[in-house]
């Protein structure tokens, strides 16, 4: 009721819509967008070797003229790639059970494209996948999207195909005549696929040998992941060739994890330590990049998550976002709230780690101690103030969507 979005939006005010950067605010102003979602794609594979040789090495030199986020976190639950969607655009959390995608999309809510439309911009989503695939018609509909390039606006054969449908380099290569048409500036978000469980490739794309462990699943990820960095590489060459790079800033970021922890073992393996609750989390990190052509950017260590990209976004495109809620902060903002709050009540704050009752140093991943555990002394874990902060804060969203309660507020737009 509206008591209760009060105290929501008190909170959110106070909280966690924390004010941005103004040194970044509009540096990308009145610049296209090419936001491009990397499936799949974990941060353990970027500046690392297999067998000696590099797995993405488009990727890792990216990293030198890019602002990268090297602990940053996908939040994504049961609606994998569309909660990373939901995530990014919304900045709320996903549900804890189903997808937001498929279960509230008839919501109000005070999305990313809308904002952007009402800036000037045209949006838009380039999938090749059915447009029914995770609800994405009607959620993208109602969320202000201009057109969704799916399945339909592709050329799809046998031959340019492998697993889940058209492979990324032919994507790509086929969503430049669109771009090459489109109004200006525009909002444009890629989705890859062919890095996508269970990594199957053709023997003519793999450039990378498989690995060798107990696990296929991992065996064949450094492949697809490897196709998939050099279908980055080409579209850069492309958007470069085509003059699209210099107007506009590029974005990207993994949806979520590849490899799950039934892979524990093989995973152990190639990293060579023990795998734990600690290193689980850890393993949740995703790639995330703001390229902004002609700037150097840096490597950006503070802990960040999806929650913060469209705080971030509409800052560097010089949006004006006081009268937003988010429950993420603008990246390049020095006041940031402290925790990356992960769905399962999982978090990391910047000295802390904490996965299923066990706090550990964030530095070392060393056990400090078992939160359910009774102490003698009756002292509380470092961890406990986190542990209610995030359960509350996960219960507001939660009530946001399950009550549509933003139908109830008004973002004073017109
Ligand atoms: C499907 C693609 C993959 O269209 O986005 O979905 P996922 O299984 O990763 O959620
Ligand atoms: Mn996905």
């Amino acid at each position: 009721d509206g008591n209760e979005l009060n105290a929501i939006t008190d909170y959110m005010k106070e909280e966690t819509s924390k004010p941005v950067s103004e040194e970044m605010f509009g540096v990308a102003k009145d610049k296209n967008v090419i936001f491009i979602s990397l499936e799949s794609v974990q941060s353990f594979v970027i500046n690392n070797t297999m067998n000696g040789e590099e797995v993405t090495p488009f990727l890792n030199d990216l990293i030198d003229d890019s602002y990268y986020f090297e602990n940053f976190y996908h939040q994504t639950a049961q609606g994998k790639t569309s909660d990373s969607e939901f995530i990014v655009e919304n900045s709320l959390y996903p549900s804890p059970r189903g997808a937001v995608y498929f279960t509230h999309a008839q919501n109000d809510f005070h999305s990313l494209p809308e904002m952007l439309g009402n800036n000037g911009y045209y949006t838009s989503v380039f999938h090749s996948n059915n447009k029914s695939f995770w609800n994405r018609d009607v959620m993208y509909d109602n969320t202000g999207y201009d057109h969704f390039y799916d399945i339909n606006a592709f050329e799809v054969t046998d031959e340019n195909s492998v697993g889940w449908g058209l492979k990324d380099k032919e994507f790509f290569k086929q969503s430049l005549k669109y771009m090459q048409q489109m109004e200006k500036p525009f909002y444009s978000k890629f989705i890859t696929l062919t890095n996508h469980y269970p990594f199957d490739l053709d023997e003519e794309d793999a450039t990378i040998e498989k690995y060798d462990s107990n696990s296929n699943t991992l065996n064949q990820y450094f492949q697809t992941v490897r196709y998939t960095d050099e279908a980055v590489e080409d579209f850069f060459t492309n958007l470069k060739e085509t003059g699209l790079y210099e107007d506009s800033i590029i974005i990207l970021m993994g949806d979520h994890y590849g490899i799950s922890d039934f892979h524990k073992k093989a995973m152990s393996q190639y990293l060579d330590t023990e795998y734990t609750d600690y290193l689980h989390t850890q393993l949740q990190r995703v790639p995330f990049y703001v390229h902004i052509p002609g700037e150097d950017g840096e490597v950006i260590s503070k802990i960040s998550g999806q929650i913060d990209v469209k705080p971030t976004i509409l800052n560097l495109l010089g949006i004006d976002q006081s009268n937003d809620l988010s429950f993420g902060t603008d990246l390049f903002s020095e006041d940031r709230k402290d925790f990356i709050a992960l769905r399962d009540g999982s978090f990391i704050t910047e000295d802390y780690v904490y996965a299923k009752d066990q706090c550990y140093e964030r530095e070392t991943g060393d056990l400090i101690d078992t939160t359910t555990a009774s102490d003698d002394e009756g002292e509380e874990s470092v961890c406990k103030p986190y542990i209610d902060k995030v359960e509350k804060e996960l219960g507001y969203s939660d009530e946001i969507i399950f009550g549509d309660l933003f139908r109830f507020y008004d973002f004073g737009d017109e």
